[in-house]
This record gives structure tokens, C-alpha cells and sequence, in this order.
């Protein structure tokens, strides 16, 4: 079939919006319609060029929610008419890492799917002229249609607006769940959050729920702000606006440093500031930010000697087919909030504005409709 898209020609610059070829199912695949997919960080950070696995011409897109419309050979736990989440991390439930309590991050298809390609190596899409296209993430979001393997769909209420729940595609599982099951808050805890936007948000809006008794957020923006007061936020820094060392002003902000704080921006000097603001003996550091290619982190092996620890979180820890149907009901049951957080929906030919406007710092997220 055909489908529109837009597609990564190559890295740094805009998105084309193009008629593409895409092949239906193979076994063990489903046929989605995409009707919303939101614009991630990471979406920017492949395209910008800075992701070591990132390949050309490629489908970004991996926020999205939509409908089957088909089902190849063998699928069981999907029919058409279903109303799906793509997963980026999927959850096969027979792998050595499915089988383990202790991660999310399924294997069972990663290779390819860093490869930009489906489980048995090839792709779906293509150009009008027979150019291979590559896939991304296993998701593709930024197509009208997309492939992709079943065990990388989870099945959500069909009451639920496309158009918000998208964002549970990455953004609101991974905030909220490098909360809960990352970092396992527990109430009365005192946090920092680095980083106010689509992600940091909804780490904010997690440590809420988990019963956190003080919210720092730190941005370099300070229009971020008074969406994340509205989520939970108690204090608010502006590195820019310190004295000094921020580290410092932080730890006496938080009465000897947080419990548990959180990168949410990808660079690597705001994540040794993350560690180094946590409390001696206890505090925890989570990286959700991703850096880009050749950047690594760096501390004095001390920070964590005393005590402190360094951890990392991809989606929120969540095992996608079981848990994202649950983020789902607790956004229709109002448990969390997401809709706020939307603050600019777009056409699929408008897609670069998306890219604009984060830029700009003027978006939490970009939502495309088709
Ligand atoms: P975003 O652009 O919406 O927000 C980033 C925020 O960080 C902005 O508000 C910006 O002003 C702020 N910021 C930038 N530099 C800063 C600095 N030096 N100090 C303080 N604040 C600073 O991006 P997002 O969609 O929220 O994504 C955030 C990061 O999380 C990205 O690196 C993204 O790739 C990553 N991410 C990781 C996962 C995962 O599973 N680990 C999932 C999604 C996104
Ligand atoms: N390809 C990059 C790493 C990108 C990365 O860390 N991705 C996160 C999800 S970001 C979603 O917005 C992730 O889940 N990583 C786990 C995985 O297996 O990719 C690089 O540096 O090579
Ligand atoms: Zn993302």
C-alpha cells in the first residue's frame, strides 16, 4: 500500500513529507494506522545527527497510538480494530531479560531494530522509486501506517483520545516510571529534577504521586517553570541565576541533598551535577537524559564512595504490553494528567514547526494528528 510520511532524509536536515511504498504484515506482524504521534527529544537528537546508531533515509516517530488494520500469520493477542500503543521497548515475556524482574529492556528484537529493520532484516518501506526506507525505534510513528512485530503493540482502552494517550508512548511512562519503578520514591522524599520539559514533566507529576514532600526543578528556561508549579513542582533554580556553584545552592536548598534526582536533559555536566546534589550516604541520580554520540559522564569515584548512586532508566523501567494499558486507565480513571502538557497539535505537513518549537523552547510537546 501507500502511505504518507515524513521521512529523515538525511541528518541535520528537515523532514520530507512523502507519498511512501509500505508492505503489509509478515508473520508475527500487525498493520497499524497511525492517528497521533507525538515529538520527542530523541526524535530531535537522531535527526540532529548526534545518535551513534542513527541511520538515513529513516521513519522517526516513536510516541504514537493508533488502530489495526491487519494481522500477518500467527498473531494472537491482536485483531484488527484493536486500539494499540507502539512499544520501542518490547516485551516478548520469553527472553532472558523478559524473564528477569530486574529490567524491561527486552531483547528479542533489539539488534534489528538498531539496525532499522524488522525482526527478519528487512524493511516494509520505501520510496515511490524502490529506495529502501528505514525504520526506527521499531516504531515509525511519523507515517500515516507503520509495521510492527506484536510484541512491540500494547492493547489499550478504546475509549482513550489517540491524541493525548500518544504521549504514553515514551514521555509520561518514562517521567513517571523512572519514578516508580526506577528509582522507587518513597513518600516524604525530597527530589531534583533536571530538565522541565515533555519528559521532566512527568517526573514531576510521578514524584507527586509517589508522595515526594519537596519538588526542586532546575531549567536554563524559566518559562518551564509554571507548567511544572502546576504539576507539583515546590522550588524552582535557574542555573543561571545562582551565585556560585550550583551543587552547593542546591544541597542547602534540599537540607544536605536530595534523595533521589533525575537528568532529564542529556547533557552530560547537568548529569554530574544530578549525582553530585544527591544526599551523602543515600541519594540517588537517575539518567533518562540520552547524550549524544562520544560524550561520557565523569565524577569523582568519592561521590560514590560516600554513598551516593548512579543509575539509568530507558521507558520508565515499564514492560510495555503489561504496564501501558495501566498508564492508560490511570489517565481515563484522572490519576494523572497529560492533556495540559500538549501544548501545540500539528498536521503531519506541519511536522517541522514540532522541531521549531522545541527548539525554541517554546513547546512541552508537539503533537502531530493525522
Ligand atoms: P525537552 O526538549 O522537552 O526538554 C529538555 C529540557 O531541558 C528543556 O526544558 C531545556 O530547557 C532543559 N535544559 C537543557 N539544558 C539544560 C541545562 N544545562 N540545565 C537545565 N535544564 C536544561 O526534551 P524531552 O523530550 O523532555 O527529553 C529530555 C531528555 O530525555 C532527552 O535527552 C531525551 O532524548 C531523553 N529521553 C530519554 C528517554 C529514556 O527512556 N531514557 C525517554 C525519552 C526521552
Ligand atoms: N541510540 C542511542 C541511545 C538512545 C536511547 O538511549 N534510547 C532510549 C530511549 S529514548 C526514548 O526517547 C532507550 O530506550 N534505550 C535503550 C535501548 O535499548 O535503546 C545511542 O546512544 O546509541
Ligand atoms: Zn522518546
Amino acid at each position: 500500500m501507500r502511505t504518507r510520511a515524513a521521512v529523515a532524509i538525511e541528518a541535520g536536515k528537515p523532514l520530507e513529507i512523502m507519498d511512501v511504498n509500505l508492505e503489509g504484515p509478515k508473520a508475527g506482524e500487525v498493520l497499524v494506522e497511525i492517528k497521533a504521534t507525538g515529538i520527542c527529544h530523541t526524535d530531535e537528537f537522531t535527526l540532529s545527527g548526534a545518535d551513534p546508531e542513527g541511520l538515513f533515509p529513516a521513519i522517526l516517530g516513536h510516541e504514537g497510538a493508533g488502530v489495526v488494520l491487519e494481522v500477518g500469520e500467527g498473531v494472537t493477542s491482536l485483531k484488527p480494530g484493536d486500539h494499540v500503543i507502539p512499544l520501542y521497548t518490547p516485551e516478548c515475556r520469553q527472553c532472558e531479560y523478559c524473564l528477569n524482574p530486574k529490567t524491561n529492556l527486552c531483547q528479542a528484537i533489539r539488534t534489528t531494530q538498531g539496525q532499522g529493520l524488522m525482526p527478519d532484516g528487512t524493511t516494509r518501506f520505501s520510496m515511490l522509486d524502490g529506495t529502501p526506507i528505514l525504520h526506527y525505534m521499531g516504531c515509525s510513528t511519523f507515517a500515516n501506517h507503520t509495521v510492527l512485530p506484536e510484541i512491540a503493540l500494547a492493547k489499550v482502552n478504546p475509549d482513550a483520545p489517540f491524541d493525548k494517550i500518544c504521549y504514553i508512548g515514551c514521555g509520561v511512562t518514562t517521567g513517571i516510571g523512572a519514578v516508580i519503578n526506577t528509582a522507587k520514591v518513597e513518600i516524604g522524599s525530597r527530589a531534583i529534577v533536571f530538565g522541565l520539559g515533555g519528559i521532566g514533566l512527568n517526573v514531576i507529576q510521578g514524584l507527586r504521586l509517589a508522595g515526594a514532600d519537596q519538588i526542586v526543578g532546575v531549567d536554563l528556561n524559566d518559562s518551564k517553570s509554571q507548567m511544572a508549579r502546576r504539576f507539583g513542582m515546590t522550588d524552582f533554580v535557574n542555573p543561571n541565576d545562582v551565585q556560585g556553584d550550583l551543587v552547593a545552592h542546591l544541597v542547602e536548598l534540599t537540607g544536605g541533598g536530595a534523595d533521589y534526582t533525575f537528568d532529564a536533559t542529556g547533557n552530560v555536566n547537568v548529569m554530574r551535577a544530578a549525582l553530585e546534589s544527591a544526599h551523602k550516604g543515600w541519594g540517588e541520580s537517575v539518567i533518562i537524559g540520552v547524550a549524544p554520540a562520544g560524550a561520557e559522564i565523569s565524577t569523582r569515584p568519592f561521590q560514590l564512595v560516600t554513598g551516593r548512586v548512579w543509575r539509568g532508566t530507558a521507558f520508565g523501567g515499564a514492560r510495555g504490553r503489561t504496564d501501558v494499558p495501566k498508564i492508560v486507565d490511570w489517565y481515563m480513571d484522572g490519576k494523572i494528567e497529560i492533556d495540559p502538557m500538549i501544548t501545540h497539535t500539528l498536521s503531519l505537513d506541519e511536522i517541522n514547526t514540532g522541531f521549531d518549537l522545541m527548539h525554541r523552547g517554546e513547546s512541552i510537546r508537539s503533537v502531530v494528528v493525522y
